[in-house]
């Protein structure tokens, strides 16, 4: 059996909230059904003290960043470029200490978008923070275009770990940042025809992460569901 810890994205503005102007603490039910039909155990970790990061990491076998804020610029030495989306640097802070945990502990961390870009930053790499300070025409964006739907293309490096996914694979495209400057520690291993960065890993460190959103088509998609498998079986 395999414990998959989620940690989960925190509702804190009340205009934004659905749930009776209450702040709450949740994850997309697409993650928990996704993993829960690869026959993994699910809990969703809520963001608490940094202290308890050791207990919260050493509960479960995996980690799992999912997507959301854009992550705050303070974390790679810049400031707010007024494109700059909501942040919460209380998740940021947290999430970054429980990937440098998790390495500490051996423990696998899968990230989606948000997550994968975290990932880059927590190793010392930098985001742009509007796709616009990129040199790029592709369609990132695609809402309101339905996350079941793959729409730009990226070229999968058949020496990596994602070495399942053919070499031109389809993805669904949900990001308005995107990873600047790559982190020494990760490997660019999907890349979009402008060159924008899809999915790094580390393979010593057991990490892996995908800007697209394959909890999105997991139902749908079979190579997607393939990848949440590699994430609970292997990696
Ligand atoms: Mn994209």
């Amino acid at each position: 059996m395999t414990t998959i810890g989620i940690i989960g994205t925190q509702y804190l503005n009340f205009e934004e909230q659905p749930f009776h102007e209450n702040q709450v603490i949740y994850t997309r039910k697409a993650f928990t059904d996704a993993l829960q039909t690869t026959g993994a155990t699910v809990i969703i970790i809520p963001i608490d003290a940094l202290d308890k990061i050791p207990d919260y990491v050493s509960m479960v076998d995996k980690i799992l960043l999912t997507g959301g804020e854009d992550v705050a610029p303070q974390f790679y030495g810049e400031d707010p470029h007024r494109l700059l989306g909501l942040i919460n640097p209380d998740r940021d802070a947290f999430e970054i200490a429980v990937i440098k945990e998790s390495i500490k502990q051996k423990k696998a961390v899968f990230g989606v978008c948000r997550g994968m870009q975290l990932m880059n930053v927590a190793l010392g790499g930098s985001l742009y923070q509007d796709l616009s300070l990129a040199s790029t025409t592709v369609k990132h964006l695609q809402a309101p275009t339905k996350q079941q739907f793959p729409t730009h293309f990226v070229a999968v490096d058949q020496t990596s770990s994602l070495n399942f996914l053919p070499e031109r694979y389809h993805v669904n495209s949900y990001h308005h940042q995107a990873i600047h400057r790559l982190s020494d520690e990760l490997s660019s291993i999907a890349t979009a025809s402008d060159g924008i960065i899809e999915a790094v890993e580390n393979k010593n460190n057991r990490l892996l992460a995908v800007q697209w959103h394959p909890e999105g088509t997991w139902d749908t998609i079979d190579s997607e569901f393939a990848i949440f498998k590699y994430f609970v079986d292997v990696l």
